[in-house]
C-alpha cells in the first residue's frame, strides 16, 4: 500500500495546489482560522504547514465526529490542546446543537476595528467543514459528501451580519509523513478512496488494534467480517476486495463501535 499512498500524494490534484496557495492567502486576511480534525486521529489529521500560515492570528480547534471516538480519549485530547493554550472544542459535524457551541467561541474572536468576525474554515479532505459550516447556518448551504474531495472552492457564507465564514476545500499534505499516518487517513476518509488500496488499510487496522488492545478486540478482522457479511463467491471464494470497501465504511458508520485511533 506504501507504493499507492505514495502516489495518492503524488497525485496531488490540482484544485488542491490552487486551494492550498489561496487558503495561505486568505488565512492573512480573516480573523479567526478555524481547523476541522478528525477527532479519531488528530495528529494524523492536522496539517502541520498550518502552523507556519496561522503565524499570531487567532486559532480555533474543532475536533470532529465525536460520535465516532472513543470518549475517554477525546477528553484526553481536549485536555492535552488546553494545556497548548489552544482553543478546541469537540463536536459531532451532523447535529446543529451540538456544531451551535462552536458560535459562542467565534463570538470571542472580533475584529477590534470592525466588530467583525472572518473565519476560514480549513482541514484536511473530508474532516467535515462543509458539514460544520451547514450547522452554523442552519441549513444545507454547502455541499457535503461522505467521500474525500467535496469541496473545491473557497465560498464565504454570512452566518450574522457580524460574523462571515468561508468555507476551503479539504487539502492533503503533499507529503504524509509516515506509513501509520498512510493507513489512519485512509481508514477515516480523507484520502480519496481510488487512492489506496483497502484490503492493506483494513489489515493493518486490524493489527494495530489487535496491539493497542493486547488482542482484546471484538472488533472483526476482515476475513471474519466478509465471511460474516457474506462476501463470498460461488466456490466459498471470499471477495477480499469488495469486503475490505465495506470494512472501511463500516469503521466510519460506527459499526465497530466508538473507536480512536491516536492518543495525545
Ligand atoms: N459520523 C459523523 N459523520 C460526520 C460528522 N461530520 C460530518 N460527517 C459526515 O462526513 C462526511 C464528510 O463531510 P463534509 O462536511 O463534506 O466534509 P468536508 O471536510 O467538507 O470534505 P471536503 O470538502 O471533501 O474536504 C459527510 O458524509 C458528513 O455527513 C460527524 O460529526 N460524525
Ligand atoms: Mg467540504
Amino acid at each position: 500500500m506504501n507504493a499507492d499512498l505514495q502516489r495518492a500524494v503524488q497525485w496531488y490534484p490540482g484544485h488542491m495546489v490552487r486551494a492550498m496557495r489561496k487558503m495561505a492567502e486568505y488565512v492573512k486576511l480573516v480573523d479567526l482560522v478555524i481547523e476541522v480534525i478528525d477527532a479519531r486521529a488528530p495528529r494524523s489529521d492536522a496539517n502541520p504547514m498550518l502552523d507556519a500560515m496561522i503565524g499570531s492570528r487567532a486559532r480555533l480547534t474543532i475536533l470532529n465526529r465525536d460520535d465516532l471516538a472513543d470518549p475517554q480519549i477525546t477528553a484526553a485530547w481536549l485536555d492535552d490542546f488546553k494545556r497548548r493554550e489552544r482553543m478546541v472544542i469537540a463536536v459531532e459535524g451532523r447535529q446543529q446543537q451540538s456544531v451551535g457551541r462552536i458560535l459562542q467561541a467565534v463570538k470571542t474572536v472580533a475584529n477590534a476595528r470592525t466588530g467583525m468576525t472572518r473565519a476560514i474554515i480549513v482541514g484536511l479532505p473530508n474532516s467535515g467543514k462543509s458539514s460544520i459550516i451547514n450547522g452554523l447556518l442552519k441549513r444545507a448551504a454547502a455541499k457535503t459528501e461522505d467521500r474525500a474531495g467535496v469541496t473545491r472552492q473557497l465560498q464565504w457564507f454570512r452566518l450574522s451580519p457580524t460574523i462571515e465564514l468561508m468555507d476551503s476545500p479539504g487539502i492533503l499534505v503533499p507529503k504524509i509523513e509516515t506509513p501509520e499516518s498512510q493507513w489512519k487517513l485512509a481508514m477515516i476518509g480523507a484520502v480519496p478512496r481510488e487512492r489506496y488500496d483497502p484490503e492493506e488499510v483494513s489489515a493493518r487496522f486490524h493489527a494495530w488494534l489487535l496491539e493497542a488492545s493486547n488482542g482484546r478486540t471484538n472488533v472483526p478482522d476482515l476475513e471474519s467480517f466478509a465471511r460474516s457479511r457474506g462476501f463470498v463467491r460461488r466456490g466459498g471464494e471470499v471477495d477480499y476486495h469488495n469486503a475490505a470497501q465495506s470494512y472501511v465504511r463500516a469503521f466510519n458508520e460506527g459499526a465497530f463501535g466508538r473507536l480512536s485511533l491516536e492518543r495525545p
